[in-house]
């Protein structure tokens, strides 16, 4: 077996303390760490998420494969985030009200980080009103949420409302959410996994940037110009 089997077949086992080992090991003879994610790490979920609605494993062993899956991926994060990234703008980021899952938003927030994002994440359960306030406190205009249950997916409606009050734009994503449930609750963005997510942001962000430096450049030349005549 080789080093992405054996992380894939540790983790659906959620031995955290191997899987730590051999991600070292494997980054030491450099197996990229982007290769790791998307080739034993996802796939290892996806198999724990099939396995899971089989009633072939039950939330103990999930929840013991979700951690060892963080542990992974906070070994993995200084690999995918360069520190000296300029940065473009600022995310607030959590799991909505009801809703432990924090897998799925925690690569959003790494993805995100690697394109230069300021994130700001407010962890797992967290209510419609925290998102708004915590955008207005820290000067984001964007706000990421996530949801894995349909039973609070609906929670982002309400988010969606108070975000608008502010004049902020919200994002999206997570299992049971689609591009038909943006536009039915009027997000601004939907995005089906986290390095699309981390594309749309930065490319909203870089293209706010470029017409404000524009509009900057225009109004110093009109002074300019004024200052002349
Ligand atoms: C791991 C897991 C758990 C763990 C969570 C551990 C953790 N730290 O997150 C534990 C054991 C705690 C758990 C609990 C429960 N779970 Co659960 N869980 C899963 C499982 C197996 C994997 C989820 C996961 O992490 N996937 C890997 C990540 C990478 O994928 P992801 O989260 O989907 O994220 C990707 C995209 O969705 C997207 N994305 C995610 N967030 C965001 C945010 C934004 C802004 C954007 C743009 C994109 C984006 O990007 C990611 C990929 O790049 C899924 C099965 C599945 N197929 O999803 C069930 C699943 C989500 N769980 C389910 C259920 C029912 C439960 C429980 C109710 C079980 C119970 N009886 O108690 C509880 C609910 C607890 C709660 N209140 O939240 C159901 C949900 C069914 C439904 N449609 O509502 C699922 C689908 C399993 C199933 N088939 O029945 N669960």
């Amino acid at each position: 077996m080789n080093y992405l089997e054996e992380i894939e077949l540790y983790l659906q086992q959620g031995r955290a303390s191997k899987i730590k080992a051999l991600i070292a090991e494997a980054m030491e003879q450099q197996i990229p760490a982007n290769k790791i994610l998307l080739h034993a790490l996802m796939p290892a979920m996806a198999s724990i998420g099939r396995n899971f609605r089989d009633n072939k494993v039950f939330v103990p062993e999930v929840l013991i494969a979700g951690k060892a899956m963080n542990v992974a991926l906070d070994l993995l994060r200084p690999s995918l985030v360069k520190e000296d990234l300029p940065k473009i703008g600022k995310v607030v980021l959590g799991t909505v009200k009801g809703d432990l899952h924090d897998i799925g938003k925690n690569l959003v927030k790494i993805m995100m980080q690697g394109k230069g994002l300021e994130v700001f994440d407010l962890g797992v359960d967290v209510e419609a009103q925290s998102f708004v306030d915590e955008a207005e406190r820290v000067g984001a205009e964007v706000i990421a949420c996530s949801a894995l249950l349909t039973t609070t997916m609906h929670e982002m409606k309400q988010i969606v409302r108070l975000a608008k009050e502010k004049d902020k734009k919200v994002i999206i994503g997570g299992a049971p959410v689609s591009e038909k449930y943006r536009q039915h609750i009027g997000a601004d963005f939907y995005a089906g996994d986290a390095a699309e997510s981390a594309e749309l942001i930065a490319g909203y962000y870089n293209s706010k940037n470029t017409s404000a430096s524009i509009t900057k450049k225009n109004r110093m030349k009109d002074s300019a110009d004024k200052s002349a005549e």
